[in-house]
């Protein structure tokens, strides 16, 4: 096992591996810039580095800084969180090269699923289902137009190095396929330096559904079931919840192994989301996200297990710590992303928390970075708190919610809490009866500035 890890990354989830590392005997170096010396992430490490000035491209992101903070310190691994350098193949090639281990999965299945093309292409062959679509790119408007009468309008264009909904478009007839084929092209080669698209049948009122999933490097993988993420707005999550309201066990049985038996079979390593819409009883693969992701603590707590400590274990080369066999889902969780953001424009709000108390009790879980007096710097990505509940049931978890909402106090900066307020007032929350489109109908009738 390691000695000693480095964290490339800051805020909650810095916080939530040094915590996994801590558990597990393991020392932690935080790294940092100029604007996050006082940041709870560096206090909390045993050690720290200075890696350069606020903005991201000059030290979160600085590939030859990080490197060699970690020469410096000696870690010998790096863990690199969600977002920044976690899914940069070319990053971890670099940190292979350097002897150190990079806790996740290989440059190769990195480069794979970041391809959204390859990635189809590779799930199709490995038994996962799809949306029906272009098979492959598709490199000309003609081609396009001939996929579009094939399977129907309305159909969807997306740039192969997109995710994220960006270097998308929908054409909802024929007379709309050419702008929308050229806009995805464009947007896709502005984006990401990369025009080639490929075409999927439109799903109109979908759900998004992830399943979690995690392999050992050597064959062996399981599946922690799914989330429900289908509360977003402009492509952010907002509310996910495990397990999904509308998922049944015999369904979550059967996608859950198509999930991890696909996994196991490209020996993947660390932890994984397999991301689908679901609409009418059906999954359609979109994407694989080759990270821990952020709402990962609502399958934690169904589930009892620590996903940090587990990629931590498998790439020291251990095993994992459960097999299949030994996850069963406990209750429902629920996790609120809690921004530093104004409504109803969701403007970001830097500034000094005078105030700050985390709500606790049975079933709560606060995963954050604040403290009473911290100044968030405006540098970085508005997210200051995850707000975890647990109930025996959804009912439970929602009653918990709520009450943690009413304890919580972060004053002296504006933060999404109050749209949570009022999405608790809502009765589709309560029957879960929601879509990807539900919460932007909502903001659009209740936020209207
Ligand atoms: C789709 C879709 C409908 N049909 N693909 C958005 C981001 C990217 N991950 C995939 N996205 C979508 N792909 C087909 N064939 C609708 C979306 C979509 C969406 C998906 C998940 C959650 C929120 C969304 C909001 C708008 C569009």
């Amino acid at each position: 096992m390691f000695d000693k890890i480095l964290i490339a990354n800051r805020g909650e989830i810095a916080l939530r591996v040094i915590r996994a590392a801590r558990e597990m005997g393991i020392k932690t170096v935080a790294v940092h810039s100029t604007a996050d010396s006082d940041a709870m992430h560096v206090r909390m490490a045993d050690e720290s580095v200075c890696i350069g000035p606020p903005p991201s491209p000059q030290s979160y992101l600085s590939v030859p800084a990080i490197i060699s903070a970690c020469e410096i310190t000696g870690a010998q691994a790096i863990h690199p969180g969600y977002g920044f350098l976690s899914e940069n193949a070319e990053f971890v090639q670099i940190v292979e090269d350097h002897g150190i281990t990079f806790i996740g999965p290989t440059a190769e299945h990195i480069r794979v699923m970041g391809d959204k093309i390859t990635a189809k292409d590779t799930m199709k062959q490995l038994g996962v289902p799809c949306v029906p679509g272009s098979d492959g790119g598709v490199p000309d408007l003609a081609a396009a137009k001939k996929i579009g009468e094939e399977f129907g309008y309305p159909v969807i264009i997306k740039a192969t190095a997109g995710g994220g909904g960006r270097g998308m478009k929908v054409a909802m007839s024929a007379d709309e396929m050419e702008s929308a084929f050229m806009t995805a092209r464009a947007e896709g080669k502005a984006a990401f330096g990369n025009d080639e698209v490929y075409i999927e049948k439109y799903l109109t009122t979908p759900r998004h559904i992830e399943i979690q999933v995690f392999g050992d490097g050597k064959g062996k993988a399981v599946h922690l079931g799914e989330r429900d993420c289908s509360l977003q707005r402009r492509h952010q999550k907002v509310f996910e919840e495990a397990p999904g309201p509308c998922i049944t066990p015999e369904e979550r049985a059967k996608i859950g192994k198509i999930c991890a038996d696909a996994v196991a079979k490209i020996n993947y390593i660390g932890a994984g989301t397999i991301e689908f819409l679901y609409e009418n009883g059906e999954f359609y693969f979109i994407e694989m996200n080759t990270r821990l992701q952020v709402e990962h603590p609502v399958t934690e707590g169904i589930f009892g297990v620590d996903l940090v400590r587990e990629q931590i274990l498998v790439a020291a080369g251990e095993d994992m710590s459960f097999g299949q066999d030994d996850l069963e889902i406990n209750g429902h969780a629920i996790e609120v992303r809690i921004n530093a953001e104004k409504l109803p424009n969701f403007s970001p709000c830097p500034g000094k928390i005078t105030a700050y108390h985390a709500p606790g009790g049975l079933g709560v879980r606060m995963d954050s970075a604040l403290y009473d007096g911290y100044s968030i710097p405006p540098y970085y990505d508005s997210l200051i708190a995850k707000l975890i509940v647990q109930g025996r049931d959804r009912d439970e978890a929602l009653a918990r919610l709520e009450r943690a909402l009413g304890e919580l106090i972060v004053d002296g900066i504006d933060t999404t809490v109050p749209l949570f307020h009022a999405l608790l007032q809502e009765p589709d929350l309560h029957s879960g009866d929601y879509n990807i489109h539900w919460l932007e109908h909502w903001l659009a009738e209740n936020m209207a500035e």
